[in-house]
């Protein structure tokens, strides 16, 4: 197995500083065609990928393993776990984020899957980045907001929402993830990201329902820092070209 990549909550906090900004390619492992897989890496290798997050709302545990182990293989990229729940725990990869989900009310994604996860975690030697997760109302019903049976917040009430990252950032979170979820109709709004990244000094992932390259230039001009592009890129390994 490759060299694990270590620190990747600070390089975070140091693209932020720099003013550089980060770009995570999102896959889920139960999407991935395996005979593409090459070909995927290939792209994700020319894309101007930073990072590679693995997750989804539902996974089977091998086939996250199988995924891990191919992409450290065969990128340099840092590899984060972006679990639904604490059975995607792998020490293949290099970090994890550690999501309270925020934006909800179901104590199983505030606290009970994190006490579940904490023992596996502590046995590994992946970095835990813990992370405030908000789901924003995004114009259809979202895999999160199935599976985590948790209502997103309304995406005009600006006050709640940075209310909500405001206490996320007091909680002691490193990153604040502002999740529109994946396949939204409408990402999250370039407002509420502006005020956000006013508001809270932790570095601000924006992801669900980015599907063009002007899109992510408008996250990043909005304030985000590290955008995630999963569905715009399943559906088309040439995205980044475009
Ligand atoms: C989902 O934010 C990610 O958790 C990415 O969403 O699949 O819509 O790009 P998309």
């Amino acid at each position: 197995m490759k060299q694990k990549i270590s620190n990747i909550h600070q390089q975070i906090l140091e693209a932020k500083k720099n003013g550089q900004k980060l770009l995570a390619i999102l896959l889920d492992p139960d999407k991935i065609v395996w005979e593409n897989l090459d070909h995927l890496v290939v792209k994700i290798k020319q894309s101007p990928a930073t990072h590679i997050f693995v997750g989804g709302s539902i996974v089977k545990a091998t086939i996250l393993e199988d995924l891990l182990a191919e992409l450290k293989q065969k990128t340099n990229l840092p590899v984060v776990i972006f679990p639904g729940d604490p059975s995607q725990i792998s020490p293949q990869a290099d970090a994890i984020l550690f999501l309270s989900l925020l934006s909800g009310r179901n104590p199983d994604y505030l606290i009970e899957y994190q006490v579940q996860a904490a023992p596996i975690l502590k046995k590994t030697n992946l970095e835990v980045i813990s992370t405030g997760y908000i789901l924003i109302e995004s114009g259809n019903e979202t895999a999160v907001a199935r599976v985590s049976k948790t209502k997103p917040l309304n995406r005009e009430n600006l006050d709640l929402v940075l209310a909500t990252a405001l206490a996320g950032e007091m909680l002691g979170n490193k990153l604040m993830y502002l999740e529109a979820g994946s396949g939204a109709k409408n990402a999250v709004p370039l407002e509420m990201i502006q005020l956000i990244a006013q508001n809270i000094e932790i570095p601000i992932i924006v992801g669900g329902g980015i599907v063009d390259l002007h899109g992510i230039q408008k996250a990043y001009k909005a304030g985000a820092d590290l955008v995630v592009i999963g569905t715009a890129f399943e559906n088309d390994s040439h995205f980044f070209e475009s």
